[in-house]
């Protein structure tokens, strides 16, 4: 049923607290350097921040490592900041909701530093703790990539390997073994980023209090970093499964308790709250997200699913190319709008702090960089669901021309294609394409305020951690707000219709002409308390080709105006007609 939602009716922006904005000029961005821009983001109309973490942590992952859950990081401020940045937002009837990570903590949390200290330590069961194997007595498994103890990091006479053949998102085993106690620890990423383990009551008891500590100070919700892979299968058995996206995640994705786990939280934390909930899950289908949405389900908001985060990818994993089509596009986001249409609700994205700059990847960064990052902008306001702008989309910020891998950070890249590397998989001359492509600090390069030095994201003479986009003279704020044309007016156009138009929220979605290759074309309709239906269509153009529209015989010649459009066109009634570039159109049906 569409009970009305705050979190139905928001347009969320995603702030990457490092790359923000830095108001202190020591190259990395910050809590009170956010705080300068709560103005531009209610000048934009959005109506919720998503904070990346900004929890303290060694860093290893850019905060998702996290060492102390009540603690701000001292380089992004203090936790007074963090309090003035909330109540500046909330003044502003911005909502704000913060960054969950209860998969792992950073090896630097006292839990681990006390688990790791002694097998009979109190909190040895926070962790999931196994004695290694003998490689001798472990049956040759199909995927596993090695039995020879030499390829794993253990000390000379230490003759085992992992307690099974998972592998670590970020590439490698995710095991690592540790010589104080003689035994291996889980850790789906980073060595320095070990699994907590759910299974132990005390755990969740921990994670819970937090999270309503949290709560207490007033957030109105959780964004949920890999929430479907904290329960795991008992016996930590091998994968069956060759093809999964890592090795194991057959295992480890969406394991036995998953849904005893969330419903407690719901249960324990956010019941009777007016907060939302959006659960970070890779590997999903629209039956298991059903189970886990609404009051039906396990009580979350929403879900971040990624199946057209995987169209340019092969089986191989991310760190693969595959050529993709608008349609496959069309068809994968489509699949979860019509499955999540009655009883669940969707979250609309292109890119993230993990993902490359959407215009890039779905749109053209060169010449048709305006009316694709217009178009792609189109799509995200106008289907039904939660849209999400991550920073810098708004004013078609690009991918990074990286040169060599020594320029990237992320440890993600690094560790994933050092090990595609090794394993052969990935020839030296076609790194830095895929680099290029598809690392996820394109999407980290500091925002872009302005066009003097460092785009006024830090000061002129300071090295920010990472290097400005050269393009920040074309593609900056500060242009793009004295631009009416800009894209930046074109979000703040859709944010603001969406905020008019119930039909844009509650509308249903019906998608048209479903087998074009290259048009996406679609209805939104809702039936009007004084029992008119208010209807719009809308006519995506993708790619550089001009394309001719026939309109679906229904809909020829009804009456019409042009509510939106990245380009201009006189419009009286819906007709065939040969679109432009690019071109995005959105018809008010009388
Ligand atoms: O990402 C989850 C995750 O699966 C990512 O590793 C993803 O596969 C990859 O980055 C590209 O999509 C979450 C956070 O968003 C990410 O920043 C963290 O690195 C990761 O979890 C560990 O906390």
């Amino acid at each position: 049923p569409d009970e009305r939602r705050w979190w139905k009716e928001a347009v969320v922006y995603q702030i990457y607290p490092r790359s923000f904005n830095d108001s202190d000029g020591n190259g990395v961005g910050d809590i009170p350097g956010i705080i300068e821009k709560v103005e531009y983001l209610d000048d934009l109309g959005v109506d919720c921040v998503w904070l990346n973490p900004v929890y303290e942590s060694p860093g290893v992952d850019n905060g998702y490592d996290i060492s102390d859950y009540r603690a701000i990081l001292d380089e992004f401020g203090t936790m007074a900041d963090w309090e003035a940045l909330r109540d500046a937002l909330h003044e502003r009837d911005i909502r704000l909701i913060m960054d969950l990570v209860v998969n792992h903590t950073s090896d630097e949390h006292e839990w681990f530093v006390k688990s790791q200290s002694a097998k009979d330590s109190e909190y040895r069961d926070y962790y999931w703790w196994r004695e290694g194997r003998d490689p001798d007595k472990v049956a040759a498994s199909p995927n596993r990539t090695t039995l020879d103890p030499d390829d794993y990091d253990t000390p000379d006479g230490v003759n085992e390997v992992p307690p099974n053949d998972w592998e670590s998102f970020f590439g490698g085993p995710a095991w690592t073994y540790d010589e104080r106690t003689g035994e291996w620890y889980l850790h789906l990423f980073d060595e320095r980023m070990p699994d907590v383990n759910w299974e132990t009551k005390a755990l969740r008891e921990e994670m819970f209090e937090m999270m309503e500590w949290w709560l207490d100070r007033g957030i109105d919700g959780f964004r949920m970093d890999v929430i479907n892979l904290i329960s795991k299968p008992d016996g930590l058995p091998d994968s069956d499964d060759p093809t999964a996206i890592v090795r194991g995640a057959d295992k480890f994705v969406n394991g036995p308790r998953i849904h005893e786990y969330l419903s407690e939280i719901y249960d324990r934390v956010l019941a009777g709250t007016d907060s939302m909930t959006v659960g970070e899950m890779a590997d999903l289908t629209v039956k298991q997200a059903k189970d886990f949405v609404g009051e039906d389900g396990d009580g979350m908001s929403m879900v971040f699913t990624f199946d057209h985060m995987r169209l340019d990818m092969t089986d191989a994993g991310r760190w693969s190319y595959h050529e993709w089509s608008p349609r496959e596009l069309k068809e994968s986001m489509s699949h979860w709008l019509e499955g999540l249409a009655d009883d669940g609700w969707n979250s609309l994205f292109l890119n993230n702090h993990d993902e490359p700059r959407m215009v890039s990847r779905f749109g053209d960064d060169g010449e048709y960089r305006t009316e694709s990052a217009k178009l792609l902008a189109t799509l995200l306001h106008t289907l039904r669901g939660t849209p999400y702008i991550y920073q810098g989309e708004e004013l078609g910020m690009t991918n990074y021309p990286f040169d060599s891998l020594d320029e990237v950070r992320d440890v993600d890249t690094i560790k994933n294609v050092r090990a595609a590397q090794r394993s052969g998989r990935l020839a030296d001359e076609d790194v830095m394409d895929l680099v290029r492509y598809r690392t996820r600090d394109n999407a980290r390069t500091p925002m872009q305020w302005d066009d003097s030095p460092n785009a006024d994201f830090t000061d002129p003479d300071t090295t920010p951690w990472m290097p400005v986009n050269p393009n920040k003279d074309e593609i900056n704020a500060a242009d793009a707000r004295d631009d009416p044309n800009s894209i930046w007016h074109y979000y703040r156009d859709l944010i603001s219709l969406r905020k008019e138009r119930d039909v844009l929220v509650y509308g249903d979605y019906d998608l048209r002409l479903s087998d074009h290759e290259r048009l996406w074309v679609y209805t939104r309709t809702l039936e009007t308390d004084e029992g008119r239906s208010d209807t719009l269509l809308v006519v995506l153009n993708f790619g550089g080709d001009e394309t001719v529209f026939e309109p679906p015989a229904d809909l020829v010649g009804t009456d019409a105006s042009l509510l939106i459009s990245n380009y201009d066109a006189d419009i009286e009634s819906v007709e065939q007609t040969t679109l432009r570039p690019w071109e995005a159109r959105v018809y008010d049906l009388a």
